[in-house]
């Protein structure tokens, strides 16, 4: 036998599996299908990192296997290439951005190639390819034409850095997602998707749908559904104002009225109000906080009472004053709130800060010492009509009282909001819509997409806020497509979020110049029946490509409601804390052991040293630390399949795992180990009766632990089988067995081995093994049998055989039959599996 040469027998099958298309899905129709998907990369200058393969590798095996077992598989890849790292990095060294792409694409490709990921190259697509956005840019057309895009002037945040409108979801504790920036609220005119309108649709349809229960709830509370009542407060100056409330039962508590700053009747009423000005000045520093410090709970509260003005509670006619304060936000409900300070926790700060009225309304708590929210099965009390009931019976008795008496009804809230879906950058989708003074906003006719991206000489925003694109006045002035008279075209370009929201279902027809795909292809592909990809994704690209989906099967493209039947996640790889004591240099830890005494005090002192994050054995891996591990260095060392089986066994699929150095040789060892069994393979066309349980054991674990994505337990498995075979002996057809099952997770070596065995088929495209039930356990067991405490013979018995089957044949064994020699059996012991004992006299 040679010595494993990894280098060599990766780069032949690699190529061999190119040259024979191995894994080309095919446009055969007839055969049943399985499309596996994971997220595609976003190319950055980095190149891989190591918690890519994660995902990739695990859907790989799920993929493999299912050819395997005969399906027409479908496991394609592609880049999200728009967005603003590259545009970035093309600013400050003065290269394209589509040259930038580029680079960083071919050297994605090369890296996943190197790992044998069984990836369709046939059909790889590229968002920034203007064969691929002029579909993104036609399902942007079909929004806009049934009303669902749309331009709103609008408070958005601005990064102060990045010069450039966020989407919420881009705001992380009130700095820009991506370079920590501060950010401030801008007016803004901005493009928006009409998410909300699916808001209850995008609910509901996740009964249908086999998506991991954390990914269910994380959208469910990402929409934010809640139901209630709106209200109506007369006021003193004949405006009503109304007010969105999810405790209607609590009407009779509700002791002031708090407005936005923002609220439009403020400046309707600047006349009337005594303090107009300090109620401006205010509303200025509102302007200059992010949503998420305006309603942070453990913040100050601040306000201004309007003078002049009061609100009537409409169920007792008392005059209650109205504030504005920051924490009630323009943007949810109708930026209007009645405040029960007894039962809600920012009410109750603001009430102690402005010295306002507490009045209790649901028996059970001590309201002035502490807001007493927990109160959903507690009694109404100091609620004229409502005293006596439940929350429950209050909240439904409350608003037939409101509905009946014209003042309310019942009212069904979401949190989400519609998706601000420009973008002030260059690089990205060209918004395909043209301002003309006479007919508005016009579509580019749909036989010129896609509009492309015109060269500009600088990528840089401009300093007001407006897209590069802005200056370039060839390219904005233009024709309207409707009265030919003149008109200018959008210089904002779309999200990074536009291309991702539909790419699943270009890879099901890539080439396609007349669709986005054909109906056929659609109709076979979709939906996509396994998704893998990142909790991170969870209420951005899955919500919005789910939005999306919807969409398209409303006016008929797609045939399906839902893109994904089922949706898992895994955990994130993290690296080892170079300022932990757990991995210091061991001189490193003597000497530190020696001048601080113990352990906890070295650490103590390394945290003073480095940060309190230095408390953390395993954190993120950054350049900072030093601790990235670099995916090329790693197979370039190890082997593209240790790497695989590596990623698969450094624990539970859906956790977060630290690169271990160390534990990576164990699993290079393995591969060793399976290599050299090679030479000791006897002839044999079926198992041996001494390994037969364990081959149909591992093959169904194997089977099993895939469809659960429990990678670590199935290598586990085959581990074990390996040192039985090694143990017992292997034969011919043990030996293939192995080699098939780990065919997914070390697609490499196994192909090779296969091929030394002597078999001329592609083992990738081989038939996955079977395994029988029955002989997945032991059938029979040989037993000790006593006579009065004295083992006295064996019996080999069914495995679980009943006790008096057990008892009848170890009485018909000679040996057992001489012990008892005639005398009584007064009592007899059956331990199933384990033993049995003849007590006689
Ligand atoms: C009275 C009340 C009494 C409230 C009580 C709560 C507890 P969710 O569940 O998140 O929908 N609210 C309404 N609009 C708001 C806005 N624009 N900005 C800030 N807060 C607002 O929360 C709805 C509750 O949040 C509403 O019910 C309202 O306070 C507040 F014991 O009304 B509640
Ligand atoms: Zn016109």
């Amino acid at each position: 036998l040679e010595k494993y040469d990894f280098k060599s027998i990766e780069a032949k099958w690699q190529k061999a599996w190119d040259d024979k298309q191995a894994f080309a899905a095919t446009t055969d129709y007839t055969k049943p299908k399985f499309y596996a998907l994971v997220e595609f990369p976003y190319p950055s200058g980095a190149g891989l990192h190591v918690g890519h393969p994660r995902s990739y590798t695990a859907l790989d095996i799920v993929a493999r296997k299912r050819r395997m077992q005969g399906y027409n598989v479908l496991y394609p890849m592609g880049w999200d290439a728009f967005g603003l790292p590259t545009e970035n990095f093309a600013i400050k060294n003065h290269v394209h951005p589509a040259e930038v792409t580029k680079r960083n694409v071919a050297r994605f490709k090369s890296q996943l190639k190197a790992l044998g990921l069984s990836f369709d190259w046939n059909r790889e697509i590229n968002t920034t390819d203007p064969s691929y956005y002029k579909w993104t840019q036609w399902i942007f057309l079909q929004l806009f034409k049934k009303g669902l895009a749309y331009k709103k002037e609008m408070a958005v945040n601005w990064c102060t850095s990045c010069k450039c409108v966020l989407a919420n979801e881009e705001v992380v504790n009130g700095v820009c997602e991506r370079c920590g920036s501060e950010v401030i609220r801008k007016d803004k005119s901005q493009w928006m998707l009409k998410i909300t309108e699916y808001a209850q649709r995008l609910i509901d349809d996740l009964d249908d749908v086999d998506y991991i229960e954390r990914v269910k709830t994380q959208q469910k509370n990402w929409i934010g559904r809640s139901t209630g009542a709106e209200v109506d407060f007369q006021t003193t100056e004949g405006d009503t104002l109304t007010v969105y409330t999810t405790r209607p039962d609590t009407l009779f508590g509700a002791t002031y009225m708090v407005i936005s700053p923002e609220h439009p009747v403020i400046e309707k009423w600047a006349d009337k109000l005594g303090n107009i000005d300090a109620v401006r000045a205010y509303r200025e520093e509102a302007a200059r906080k992010s949503d998420f410090e305006r309603t942070e709970l453990v913040k100050e509260k601040t306000g201004v009472k309007l003078e002049g003005v009061r609100a009537i509670n409409p169920v007792n006619n008392t005059e209650i004053p109205i504030f504005v304060s920051d924490y009630v936000l323009m943007s949810y409900g109708t930026g209007a709130i009645m405040a029960v300070p007894a039962h809600d926790d920012r009410d109750w700060d603001f009430a102690k800060a402005f010295d306002l009225p507490i009045i209790e309304v649901v028996k059970g708590g001590n309201v002035q010492e502490a807001a007493f929210t927990d109160c959903a099965t507690g009694i109404m009390v100091n609620s004229g009509f409502l005293n006596g009931m439940t929350v429950e019976e209050a909240k439904k008795a409350i608003t037939e009282f409101l509905t009946e008496k014209h003042v309310g009804h019942a009212k069904v809230n979401y949190k989400l909001r519609d998706w601000v879906f420009s973008r002030q950058r260059y690089w990205g989708e060209p918004i395909p819509l043209v301002k003309c003074e006479k007919c508005g906003w016009v579509p580019v006719p749909e036989s010129e997409l896609p509009l492309e991206l015109p060269n500009v000489d600088s990528y840089e925003p401009t300093d007001d806020g407006e897209s590069p694109l802005a200056p370039m006045t060839d390219w904005v002035n233009t024709t309207c497509p409707c009265c030919g008279g003149p008109a200018k075209r959008e210089t904002d370009t779309m999200p990074q979020w536009a291309g991702s929201s539909w790419y699943f279902l270009r890879y099901m027809d890539p080439h396609n110049d007349n669709a986005l795909a054909s109906k056929e292809a659609l109709e076979y592909w979709g939906p996509v029946d396994w998704y893998n990809g990142g909790m991170e994704h969870t209420t951005l690209h899955l919500l919005y490509s789910r939005f999306w989906h919807k969409f398209l099967y409303d006016i008929g493209v797609v045939p399906y409601k839902e893109p994904y039947e089922k949706r898992t996640s895994h955990g994130m790889i993290l690296g080892q804390n170079p300022h932990n004591f757990a991995y210091l240099p061991e001189e490193e830890k003597k000497k530190l052991l020696e001048e601080y005494g113990s352990e906890e005090a070295a650490q103590k002192h390394l945290a003073e040293k480095y940060g309190e994050m230095a408390n953390h054995p395993v954190v993120k891996m950054s350049k900072s630390l030093g601790n990235v591990v670099n995916p090329d260095e790693t197979i370039d060392e190890y082997g593209a399949d240790t790497m695989r089986l590596y990623e698969m066994f450094i624990g539970d699929f859906e956790k977060s795992a630290a690169w271990s150095p160390k534990a990576i040789k164990g699993c290079r060892r393995f591969v060793e180990r399976i290599w050299n069994l090679f030479d000791k393979v006897q002839p044999g066309d079926e198992y041996s009766e001494a390994n037969m349980v364990a081959m149909h054991r591992t093959i169904q674990k194997v089977s099993e632990d895939i469809e659960n994505l429990k990678m670590n337990t199935a290598i586990a498995q085959m581990m074990t089988l390996l040192n039985q075979l090694t143990e017992k002996g292997v034969n011919r057809a043990e030996y293939k067995t192995l080699l098939a099952l780990l065919n997914p997770f070390a697609p490499h070596v196994t192909e090779e081995l296969w091929q030394m065995m002597g078999e001329t088929d592609l083992l990738s495209l081989h038939t996955w093994p079977s395994f029988d039930e029955n002989k997945t356990v032991e059938s029979s067991v040989t037993i000790a049998v006593q006579v009065n405490g004295k083992v006295k013979g064996t019996v080999t018995l069914p495995m679980d055989c009943p006790k008096e089957q057990a008892l009848e044949i170890a009485m018909t064994d000679s040996k057992i039959q001489n012990a008892i020699n005639g005398k009584n059996v007064v009592k007899s012991i059956v331990v199933p599996n384990k033993i049995i004992n003849f007590v006689v006299k």
